[in-house]
């Protein structure tokens, strides 16, 4: 018997930082949450599964409008078409306070309750499935504590969306621990909420899938559901099914041996040969990050307009390549100590030297640039490209983050005037 787990569809959320710079392929990028969503219902068809659950945010939110409902309708209707069930709980996306559109579900699909945990019995599978949703967004209480005990004679499911004992870049929802899951006596912890796939543990199974679709730069890699095969009421396989229509990559590129700007675009041209073929025929979403000491440095940093048009343009060429954002953090190979004493940019630097290391004198800048950020105009406030970052120059805390940035603006800056 197979039983395919998935949560974290986010059906319909924009993924991040979408520009549709000319001959992007945004319309695909924009539809790669829903293509995901049929994914996962064409393989629970392929592999012919007895049971569909899972895990919370299958919605990113609520509803713009109802289309999004009647996609997912269909999508379930057609696990309905080939007598498929559907358990699901609700999540902190969708929670049932954030969602104020309804369609009813068909027939095959049981949404539990959002009160209290409750048991739905598959006879003839011997198999229950135990969850409660999230009515609420901030659920920060432990909902398992309700939860009923396994029944030993059936193959039990604990249905969850939670964050566990905590984990990184994730509120802490419904929170609870190994422990506590292993104390009910389930075979299986069909959880959902983190996005990156994790076997927590495999006596009993507690797995996160991770989601179907990668949203932004941080969710790279390939993503799905997880497989479940059962056997004689134990777990005999878990296998991790990729469905994503959309992946992304970070293309970083350690520029120290670039001599050029020319030499850079190479070394990207590369990486996003061999991004196309990981990416297995999908669209690569992909974040540029250009570092290291370089001669190239000021190339860059002085025709970084240019630059990054060329990136997308080189995207562009390979066809299944979109560029998100093109991040460059460069240093000038500048020997400080030379020129420390016999011009401005030495005397910066000494400067920079000193804020470093003496607090105090940082403090001292605090809220001074507050005037400069209200007078920018919103093209400089955003700076695109720029390697200070003019929305985080309020605090000492910012401000010590930009200082290597800061000199390298100010050298490129002194640089293109010379040029
Ligand atoms: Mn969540």
């Amino acid at each position: 018997m197979k039983i395919l787990h998935a949560a974290d569809l986010h059906i319909d959320s924009p993924l991040g930082g979408l520009t549709a710079y000319e001959g992007a392929p945004a319309e695909e990028i924009r539809g790669a949450t829903r293509r995901a969503a049929e994914n996962l219902v064409q393989t629970a068809l392929d592999h012919e599964v007895c049971l569909v659950v899972l895990a919370g945010d299958i919605f990113d939110g609520d509803w713009p409008d109802y289309s999004t409902g009647l996609f997912w309708n269909e999508q379930l209707g057609r696990l309905h078409e080939a007598g498929v069930p559907v358990v699901s709980v609700t999540g902190n996306h969708d929670a049932q306070s954030q969602i104020s559109r309804n369609l009813h579900l068909p027939p095959n699909v049981t949404q539990l309750s959002t009160s209290k945990p409750q048991t739905i019995t598959f006879d003839e599978l011997e198999v229950e499935v135990i969850g409660q949703g999230y009515a609420t967004r901030d659920v920060m209480v432990d909902l398992t504590e309700a939860y009923p005990d396994g029944d030993p004679k059936l193959f039990s499911i604990g249905l969850l969306h939670t964050s566990l004992n905590g984990r990184p870049g994730h509120t802490n929802y419904a929170p609870t621990s190994v422990e506590a899951l292993r104390a009910k006596g389930y075979q299986y912890w069909a959880l959902g909420h983190v996005h990156s796939r994790e076997v927590v543990h495999d006596d009993p199974w507690i797995v996160f899938p991770g989601n179907t679709q990668g949203r932004h730069a941080r969710e790279t890699g390939p993503k799905g559901a997880t497989l479940l095969t059962v056997e004689a009421g134990v777990v005999a396989a878990v296998e991790h099914l990729v469905l994503d229509d959309v992946r992304w990559d970070i293309c970083a590129v350690d520029a120290t041996h670039c001599v050029s700007t020319d030499d850079v675009h190479s070394a990207v041209a590369e990486r996003f040969s061999a991004i196309a073929t990981g990416a297995d025929g999908r669209l690569g979403a992909v974040r540029v990050e250009i570092t290291g000491s370089s001669p190239a440095h000021e190339g860059l940093w002085a025709n970084r307009h240019d630059f990054e048009a060329d990136i997308r343009s080189l995207a562009n060429l390979g066809g299944r390549l979109w560029v998100e954002k093109v991040k460059v953090s460069t240093n000038r190979p500048v020997d400080l100590a030379a020129t420390r004493d016999d011009d401005a940019i030495g005397a910066l630097a000494k400067h920079i030297e000193t804020l470093r290391h003496d607090p105090a004198a940082l403090a001292t800048y605090e809220g001074a640039f507050a005037d400069l950020t209200k007078k920018l105009g919103a093209d400089a406030r955003t700076a695109e490209g720029s390697p200070v970052d003019p929305t985080r120059i309020g605090t000492a805390e910012q401000l010590a983050e930009q200082l290597d940035a800061s000199l390298e603006l100010v050298v490129a800056l002194l640089a293109e005037e010379r040029a």
